[in-house]
């Protein structure tokens, strides 16, 4: 990489007071020494069309030809403008909203299915940015082969978009700009080396996967027992990852029955295979405080936790009430409980009230199993939010699939069953390996897939060992008998 551009990118980094170093914790939860945020250079006009004539230029040397370009949302967006209005070309707009919205064009401009559309980046670390802005104008009919971005990060990013095909053209490296930095007096030695050492011990590594293309994932997948033992892991996920990793089970078992000596007989019998028991308490047709007593002492003995998944939905002083009081005094048996995100913060508020003292964790709904569910984009993300700032409460999420990259939270999916499909009420299914394996979530919980077979125990093994297998397969080990 010549030094003239790098010197350059150092130049408008620091101008815009958008390279820092210290300490910082990132949004996938990992600190690192360096953060760069370029979302300010649109407050510099000057320094945002240097940067936007440098990645024009990257296209022009690396003699890319393309009809058309688009800027990956949001940063990017003012920069592809100045290159598509300075040299005439025309551009595209993702819309990283409406995603979920069916009737919402994914991306605005004139298409014309078969062109090539050049992706323009700010930073890339993983590429993933760039690739669901890729896939976006994919599904529309473009070509996309190439990416420019102004600084590689070093950590994957361009070997992954490789795989998919894409070429990524860095106008420079966060180590060349980081060099030139130090030439230049900025950046003392000691922290060049240290941002170095992260960059190399953050990178996102190839996983291949039965001979196929690679995959990348991020090289710090962490077991269970390690998950266990960050800080400030919250005190029952740290005993439900030490639970499970000595056990080898995520299995969670959705005791949904009625009847009071079946639900025993369940936890008696399946104990052993689980993590986790969930209950719906208000479904049983003969409660007593002896039953859950009994409970109790299975779940102490087989060592699982009990989740009662009461979905609390209401003001902070109402679920406060519902979960301590009532007929089933919640709060004084069950480990785990769970809240939709929909009120606000004040639901965990109310609850937290009741469940820190006894110790208890929390559980947000961040997306539902069912058709048509309304928890999606916006809203999971309100939620995964909505427990970052409440975490010594709540330790994780119901949800489809990863929501948040902080190993201290966990991921419980329902709608699993070995065979996929649904039921004729909206539920919908997904096997174990796509659910633990794929999706990146931790436990499933499965009901029906286990209490509809004639032996439970034995469907309840199988499940046990699939989710297990996935959870093996994400680590890169190989499966268990
Ligand atoms: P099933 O029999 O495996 O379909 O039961 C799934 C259980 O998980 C059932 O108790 C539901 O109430 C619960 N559930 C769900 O299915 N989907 C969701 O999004 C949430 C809970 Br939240």
């Amino acid at each position: 990489m010549a030094a003239g551009p790098a010197a350059a990118v150092a130049a408008a980094l620091s101008g815009a007071g958008a390279l820092r170093f210290g300490h910082f914790v990132l949004k996938s939860g990992r600190s690192s020494p360096v953060y760069i945020d370029l979302r300010g250079l649109v407050s510099h006009p000057r320094l945002l069309r240097q940067v936007a004539g440098l990645l024009f230029q990257a296209a022009r040397d690396a003699g890319l030809e393309y009809d058309c370009v688009c800027g990956v949302p949001y940063t990017a967006l003012p920069l592809a403008t100045i290159i598509c209005s300075e040299n005439e070309v025309p551009m595209l707009i993702r819309r990283k909203e409406g995603k979920d919205y069916g009737t919402k064009r994914m991306v605005e401009g004139t298409i014309n299915p078969g062109e090539t559309c050049l992706i323009i980046e700010d930073v890339v670390t993983s590429g993933s940015s760039v690739l669901e802005t890729a896939e976006a104008l994919q599904k529309e009919g473009l070509k996309v082969t190439d990416a420019i971005v102004l600084l590689d990060r070093e950590q994957g990013g361009k070997a992954r978009l490789a795989e998919h095909g894409i070429r990524l053209h860095s106008v420079c490296t966060l180590s060349g700009v980081l060099e030139i930095l130090q030439q230049q007096g900025e950046v003392a030695a000691e922290m060049v080396e240290k941002v170095k050492k992260f960059i190399e011990g953050n990178v996102f590594e190839a996983v291949a996967q039965n001979g196929a293309a690679p995959v990348k994932r991020p090289c710090k997948e962490l077991s269970f027992s390690t998950r266990a033992q960050l800080p400030g892991v919250h005190p029952i996920a740290a005993r439900l990852l030490m639970l499970m990793e000595k056990k080898h089970t995520n299995l969670c078992l959705s005791a949904d029955v009625t009847s009071s000596k079946e639900l025993l007989q369940l936890a008696a019998a399946l104990g052993p295979s689980i993590c986790i028991l969930k209950t719906h308490i208000d479904i049983l047709n003969d409660f007593t405080h002896e039953v859950v007593k009994e409970l109790r002492r299975l779940a102490d003995q087989h060592e699982f936790l009990i989740f009662e998944d009461r979905k609390f939905a209401d003001i902070g002083n109402t679920v406060k009430h519902q979960y301590e009081g009532g007929v089933f005094r919640i709060a004084s048996w069950a480990d785990i409980v769970n809240a939709h995100a929909v009120p606000g913060a004040g639901v965990v508020k109310g609850l937290k009230a009741a469940g820190l003292p006894l110790q208890r964790g929390c559980l947000l709904v961040a997306e539902m199993s069912s058709q048509g569910s309304l928890a999606t984009g916006e809203y999971t993300k309100a939620a995964v939010q909505m427990a970052e700032d409440n975490s010594d409460f709540v330790f994780g999420f119901i949800c489809g699939s990863r929501v948040s990259n902080k190993p201290e939270f966990l991921h419980l999916t329902p709608g699993v069953q070995l065979q996929t499909g649904g039921d004729n009420l909206g539920q919908q299914y997904l096997s174990p390996k796509e659910v633990i394996g794929e999706k990146g979530s931790d436990i499933i919980i499965v009901g029906r897939g286990i209490l509809a077979a004639s032996d439970r125990l034995q469907e309840a093994e199988k499940y046990r060992k699939a989710a297990w297998e996935g959870y093996m397969s994400r680590l890169g080990v190989p499966a268990e008998d």
